[in-house]
Formats: structure tokens, C-alpha cells, sequence
């Protein structure tokens, strides 16, 4: 998205006027600029450029009824006129005006862009953290209301007059128990609940490990490598420093004197059967990126140099999250969700959950991660390498 096209200064100096162009036209020309450029993927281009010009238009009026003020306050001077502006009654209303908008502001939030929030959780354990987000927001919406009404109608009520003297009210020992502990009981049951919804998805015992669909996830910039674990479900090894070798051919750096790895299947997309738990080994190559799947709940680091596990299990399929979303079109995505350079957010990969028939035929169709090439330079590999160790026999002797 290129910011200089919507801020250009044909808008700017349209904004104030100099060219002549009135508001709605210079809203139309950011309109359609935005369209041009990004409708393609989503609408954002348009609310940045609108909301932007919007602000800047603000920020001009509000300059501009400084400005006059200011002149109203000196015209009293020269008049002699000690009483200008109230501006304790200003700041007073402004207070007041200030709670209604904002709460507004809060609700406006919940209703239009709360209706944006992520579908139904799509695995077993995202049941739980969406429970617990609900629990959250729930807690602090109330506290948030309650806080602002309280903080903006004492500055709209008790503004400075000059015939009023403030109640001189320093300590209350019984307010400050119950401010502190009430909030330290939310605190800690909130943080508790957090603590076991996790080790709740994390501490999984080795038979569940072993019995989960295995598959092997290697990120870099700026892709993902997808390898399933074919028929033995075991992946097989990798070595940081066979990638490239066979010829350059060997990308994920395999090991290829692991038997484990001539079953490994390379996909091009992730294809999981329903209410059957899956696991994936994550690690990377380069930096770090993070293995972020929104629809299931999902997010874990890859990191280069060690290996990040994440297990569940999908309850939902695709063809069954078009017909709750409404919307023919839905894909589950696995996402990068750390900013990893330039094409971070290209890193995306198609993901699709079936019935276990359908996984079934899908997984046959799927080619084996050592190709015939791969297996032919292994073996030249190997012949060298015997040669070597008998010619240095050879010069021993
Ligand atoms: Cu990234």
C-alpha cells in the first residue's frame, strides 16, 4: 500500500481549497484512489486515506476555532472587559461531550468491528481461549465503563467555581483495600485461567504425541515447506548442513541415510482430516517466523536452530465453515504472524480440513519428498565417498 499516493499534494492543497475542489470531491479522488490500488485484496486503502484526510480536516477546523477564540478573547481586552471565555465550563462540557462520544466510540468499536472478529473456532482447544477472551472482555468493558463514567462526570461535575471550596478528602484506608484487592482476585483468576487453558493445549502425554498426524513445517523468507510424514508417520531427519547438498536439490536439508525420510510426502497444501489430532514441527532456516493458523487458534515461533511444536485437533471442515460463515468462498490460511522482511505478508499457505475419506484419496495423490534425482545423486554421493575412504586406504598402505 503506497501512503504518497493518498496523501499526494494535489489532495492537500484540494483540502485547503487552493485548487478550488470542494470536500466531497477530494473524498471521492482518495476514494478512488484507494480502490484502484488495493480493492484487489481488501478495503483498508480506502478507510486509511478517507480517515486520514478526515483527521487532517478536523485538525484544520479545530485550529481555525482556536484562532477565532483567541481574537474574541482580545477584543474583550481592548474592551476592558475582564471576563472572556469560561474556561473551566468549557473544559467542564468538553469533559461530558468527551464521555458520550468516547463511550459511543466503545460501542460503535463493538458493534462494527466486533462483527469482523474471527469465526467460530475451528479446534477443540480454541473453544476454551475464546471463552476465556469472552470472560476477559466481559470483566474489563464493565470496569472500562464504570472507570470513565466516573473519571469524565467528576470533571464535568466538580469544575473549578470560584464560590465552591473542594472537600479536603486525603486518605481512605477501607477504599484502598478494596481497590487493591478486588482487582489483585480478577488479576490473579484471570491469569490462572490463562496459565491452565495452556498447559491444558501444551502437556500432552507421549502416546497422544506419537498417535497425532505428524507433520513437518521448515519456514523461511519467504515460504513455508510443508513435508507429511507418510505411511510410518515418523518425519524423517534433517540436517541444517545438507541443505543445498545433492545438487543443490536437497532445499530442507534431509538426511537421506534415514529410512524415515523416502515415505515424507511435499505438499503444496495443508490438508487435515477432521477430529483427528495433528502435529507439527516447526523450525526455520533464517529468522524467525511465526506459525499462525487464526481460524483453529493457532500461533507458534519458528525458530532457526531448534524445534517448536503445536498440537490439536480441527472440528470443523471446510465445506462445513462455508455454510457458518455464509460465505462461499471461505479458506482456512496458515499466516506468518512475525514481521520476518519485505514479502512477509506473502507467506501464506492454503489449508483445508475433510472427512477422513476425503484426507484418505488426497494423501495417495501426493508425491514423496525424495524425488528419483535426489535418490540418483545420493547414491553417486555414496560411490564417491567410498572411493575416497578406499583410495586413502590405499595410500595408508
Ligand atoms: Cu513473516
Amino acid at each position: 500500500m503506497d501512503i504518497k499516493r493518498y496523501l499526494n499534494l494535489k489532495s492537500l492543497l484540494a483540502l485547503t481549497g487552493i485548487v478550488g475542489l470542494s470536500f466531497q470531491q477530494v473524498m471521492a479522488q482518495a476514494a478512488g484512489v484507494a480502490t484502484d490500488t488495493v480493492s484487489k485484496t481488501d478495503g483498508l486503502g480506502k478507510t486509511v486515506g478517507y480517515y486520514l484526510i478526515l483527521f487532517l480536516l478536523i485538525c484544520v477546523v479545530i485550529g481555525i476555532i482556536g484562532k477565532v477564540l483567541h481574537v474574541y478573547e482580545l477584543t474583550k481586552q481592548i474592551q476592558g472587559k475582564k471576563e472572556g471565555i469560561a474556561w473551566n465550563k468549557v473544559n467542564g462540557i468538553l469533559f461530558a461531550v468527551t464521555l458520550v462520544v468516547g463511550l459511543y466510540g466503545a460501542y460503535w468499536c463493538y458493534t462494527v468491528q466486533g462483527a469482523q472478529i474471527l469465526p467460530e473456532a475451528a479446534s477443540e482447544h480454541g473453544l476454551k481461549i475464546d471463552s476465556m477472551f469472552r470472560i476477559t472482555l466481559v470483566i474489563t468493558t464493565i470496569v472500562f465503563v464504570i472507570t470513565h463514567i466516573l473519571l469524565f462526570l467528576f470533571a464535568y461535575k466538580y469544575n473549578y467555581k470560584a464560590k465552591r471550596k473542594a472537600y479536603y478528602y486525603p486518605h481512605n484506608n477501607t477504599l484502598e483495600k478494596y481497590w487493591t484487592v478486588i482487582p489483585a482476585i480478577a488479576l490473579t483468576v484471570l491469569v490462572l485461567m490463562g496459565f491452565f487453558t495452556w498447559r491444558g493445549i501444551t502437556n500432552i502425554s507421549s502416546d497422544q504425541m506419537k498417535s497425532a498426524l505428524q507433520v513437518d513445517v521448515t519456514a523461511h523468507q519467504f515460504a513455508w515447506e510443508v513435508r507429511y510424514s507418510g505411511k510410518d508417520n515418523v518425519s524423517g531427519r534433517k540436517n541444517y548442513k545438507l541443505i543445498g547438498s545433492l545438487g543443490g536439490l536437497n532445499s530442507l536439508g534431509l538426511d537421506l541415510a534415514d529410512k524415515h525420510n523416502y515415505d515424507d510426502l511435499k505438499v503444496t497444501e495443508i490438508v487435515l482430516p477432521v477430529n483427528k489430532s495433528v502435529r507439527f514441527t516447526l523450525t526455520s532456516q533464517d529468522v524467525l517466523h511465526s506459525f499462525y493458523m487464526p481460524h483453529f487458534r493457532v500461533q507458534m515461533n519458528c525458530v532457526p536452530g531448534m524445534s517448536t511444536f503445536f498440537q490439536f485437533t480441527p472440528r470443523i471442515t471446510t465445506a462445513e465453515m462455508k455454510v457458518k460463515t455464509n460465505d462461499p468462498n471461505f479458506k482456512y490460511r496458515l499466516y506468518c504472524a512475525k514481521i520476518c522482511g519485505a514479502q512477509h505478508y506473502n507467506m501464506q499457505f492454503a489449508v483445508r480440513v475433510v472427512t477422513q475419506r476425503e484426507y484418505d484419496k488426497w494423501v495417495k495423490e501426493q508425491k514423496p519428498i525424495v524425488t528419483d534425482d535426489m535418490k540418483k545423486e545420493y547414491q553417486l554421493a555414496m560411490k564417491e565417498n567410498v572411493a575416497s575412504k578406499e583410495n586413502k586406504i590405499a595410500l595408508n598402505n
